[in-house]
């Protein structure tokens, strides 16, 4: 593959704030991607605030947009990038694009981060946990899910580290060759659990990155850390565990500058979901000082 791509992102827009598309086009093309977004929906913020405004894209409206590209021949693509689904339907029809840009370029590496809910909560209908399992997962090529979602996708409850380097393994006979658990909690800190097919039918190479846990509530960052990835492990194809330092020290380095704004700002950042500080953070971005080491199992 070559150092940098074509990639077409299916997210969420916020007129406001940073989740979704806006959180991951910015940092990919400072990493030199060209990135088409699809806005999947247009809100006026993140649902996360008292309210929200907007519109939805649905299956339909998606296709359209799809086959105006096609009858242009603008649908190559290196890279396909999704997050937040909100509904059946257009899963499915997101499941066609797969189909349909592998038709097109058979070795397109589809990045998905599977998002279901967290801590135990689900913020998606319960259909679309099948839906992903089933389908999804399968045509996969990276899965970067978090702690619960990792365990609707396999069914295995994760309390520890072989808990997760297990659910990796499970997700790798499915389908997907690399797999990033973005963290898993254990005694109160954060660990991401990385694995990767370098071989097929060899064992997967695995690493972990511990991550102190910042007393604060942040929006986007998962939105954030899966465009890093994809971004870092297509410039280190073999080596996921740099790709991931990489993704992590920029992603920490960003959450620091966040917490430290709104704290010389007088805000407390326990007291609400923080905004990310995603442009003030272009350098980190660009070029982050890898202070996060991945431990090789
Ligand atoms: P998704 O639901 O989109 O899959 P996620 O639950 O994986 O998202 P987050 O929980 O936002 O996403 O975490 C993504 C990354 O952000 C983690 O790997 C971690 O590096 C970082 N992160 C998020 N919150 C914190 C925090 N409070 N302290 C330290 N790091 C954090
Ligand atoms: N609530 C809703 C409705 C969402 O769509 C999301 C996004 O994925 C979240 C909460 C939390 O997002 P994140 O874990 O990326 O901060
Ligand atoms: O970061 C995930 C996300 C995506 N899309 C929308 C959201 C959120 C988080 O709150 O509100 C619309």
């Amino acid at each position: 593959p070559s150092e940098t791509g074509r990639v077409l992102s299916i997210q969420s827009h916020t007129v406001q704030g940073y989740v979704g598309n806006k959180s991951a086009i910015f940092p990919l093309q400072l990493l030199g991607y060209d990135v088409d977004p699809i806005n999947s929906v247009q809100f006026s913020n993140h649902t996360g605030y008292p309210s929200f405004k907007g519109q939805v894209l649905n299956g339909e409206q998606l296709w359209e947009l799809i086959e105006g590209l096609e009858a242009n021949d603008l649908l190559y693509y290196t890279h396909l990038l999704t997050g937040y689904i909100g509904s059946v339907s257009f899963l499915n029809t997101v499941l066609d694009v797969v189909s349909k840009l592998r038709s097109i370029n058979p070795e397109l590496t589809y990045v998905c981060d599977p998002v279901l809910g967290d801590e135990g909560k689900l913020y998606v209908p319960q259909e679309l946990v099948t839906v992903y399992r089933d389908r999804v997962v399968p045509i996969a090529s990276m899965l970067t899910p978090n702690q619960f979602e990792a365990e609707l996708l396999t069914g295995l409850g994760i309390q520890s580290e072989e808990d997760g380097r297990e659910a990796c393994n499970l997700l790798h006979a499915v389908g997907p060759s690399k797999v990033v658990i973005t963290s898993i909690n254990v005694d109160g800190n954060l660990l991401l659990i990385g694995s990767y097919l370098k071989e097929k039918g060899h064992p997967p190479k695995q690493f972990k990155i511990a991550i102190p846990k910042i007393q604060a509530y942040f929006t986007g960052t998962g939105d954030l850390m899966t465009a890093l990835l994809l971004g870092w492990s297509n410039k280190h194809p073999d080596n996921l565990e740099k790709a991931a330092e990489l993704a992590v020290s920029s992603l920490q380095a960003l959450l620091q500058r966040t917490l430290n704004d709104y704290k010389s700002a007088g805000h407390d950042p326990k007291s609400s979901s923080l905004e990310i500080r995603l442009i003030q953070s272009q350098d980190d971005i660009r070029s982050p000082e890898i202070k996060f080491k991945a431990e090789i199992y």
